[in-house]
């Protein structure tokens, strides 16, 4: 797939008359993967309502898309229930951002909601991730509750609803392995984990949150249909959207399976987190400004 972004190459394709305009719209489209059902949509309204390729056509066209993008996306906040613990369970496969994603979850939840936040380690598969969050632990001042690698992650859950239930904390924030064998492995995986938080805690305050890397494209769309169907995901974090031109995957994921979006992971640092928004999130897809 070119580097250059969705916005930038419909752009040039109504600047430069080439081979077939249709043609040219729908691998741009495909390519920038937006998913064959919405590339059909935009192609079918584009030839009903688009004439030439003039100026104004352009315009039209790039109104007409942003319309029908925006129609499939929906945000979820993740705000936190007030005067009750929550927990936010943070998943997906090895190596998309997901302890960096957590560490901005708790700078946010900490500094801009001056919540009390509690890490849990519960991927006990690599003793480098129990440290890993460890060291966030201490570089964000906050308290962490782990295990030795390879003990029971439901178990570490357990244990961090309760020190939280003692420690009036207001959220805990825990780490899943993603090895995603299959359905089976990863339902037995985090099936456990789901059945304590979710009988420990009232449904609303306890949330699901899928962490997919943005520069994998259609990879993230079936990693999404995975942890879906083996235990339901509340929200989405796209983590580094900053280092692609991959964008439209969020548009398919959407249309696919209606999940909603919470935050977009936009960088390295503690704070290149925002808040999914969907006229932002077109903007940065078509390169407006
Ligand atoms: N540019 C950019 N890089 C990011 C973003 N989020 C995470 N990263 C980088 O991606 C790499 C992997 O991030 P981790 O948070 O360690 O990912 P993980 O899913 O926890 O990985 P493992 O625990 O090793 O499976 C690191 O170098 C992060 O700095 C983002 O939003 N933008
Ligand atoms: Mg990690």
């Amino acid at each position: 797939m070119s580097r250059r972004s969705l916005g930038a190459r419909l752009r040039d394709l109504f600047g430069s008359p080439g081979r077939d305009f249709y043609e040219e719209l729908e691998d741009i489209l495909i390519e920038g993967d937006l998913g064959p059902a919405t590339a059909a949509r935009v192609i079918d309204s584009a030839r009903a309502e688009i004439r030439g390729r003039d100026g104004k056509d352009r315009e039209r066209f790039f109104s007409l898309l942003r319309s029908q993008l925006g129609e499939q996306l929906r945000r979820e906040s993740l705000e936190l229930l007030e005067d009750t613990l929550n927990l936010i369970l943070v998943l997906g496969v090895n190596g998309v951002g997901k302890t960096t994603t957590i560490a901005k979850l708790a700078h946010f939840f900490t500094k801009q909601r001056q919540r009390r936040v509690l890490l849990a380690a519960a991927d006990t598969f690599r003793a480098a991730a129990i440290d890993q969050l460890a060291v966030w632990g201490q570089r964000l001042a906050l308290p962490v509750v782990r295990q030795e690698r390879g003990s029971d992650p439901g178990a570490v859950v357990f244990d961090a609803i309760s020190s939280a239930l003692a420690n009036r904390i207001d959220l805990i924030i825990a780490d899943t392995a993603g090895r995603m064998h299959n359905k089976a492995h990863l339902v037995k995986e985090l099936g456990k984990i789901d059945k304590i938080a979710a009988s420990r805690l009232p449904a609303p305050a306890y949330k699901k949150v899928l962490v997919i890397d943005a520069t994998t494209g259609q990879n993230a769309l079936r990693q999404a249909e995975v942890f879906h169907e083996a235990v339901g995901v509340d929200s989405i974090v796209v983590a580094k959207y900053d280092s692609t031109a991959k964008g439209g995957i969020v548009v398919a994921i959407a249309r696919e399976l209606g999940i909603p979006f919470s935050f977009i992971g936009v960088g390295e640092k503690l704070e290149d987190l925002e808040p999914f928004d969907t006229e932002s999130y077109l903007n940065r897809l078509l390169e407006v400004q």
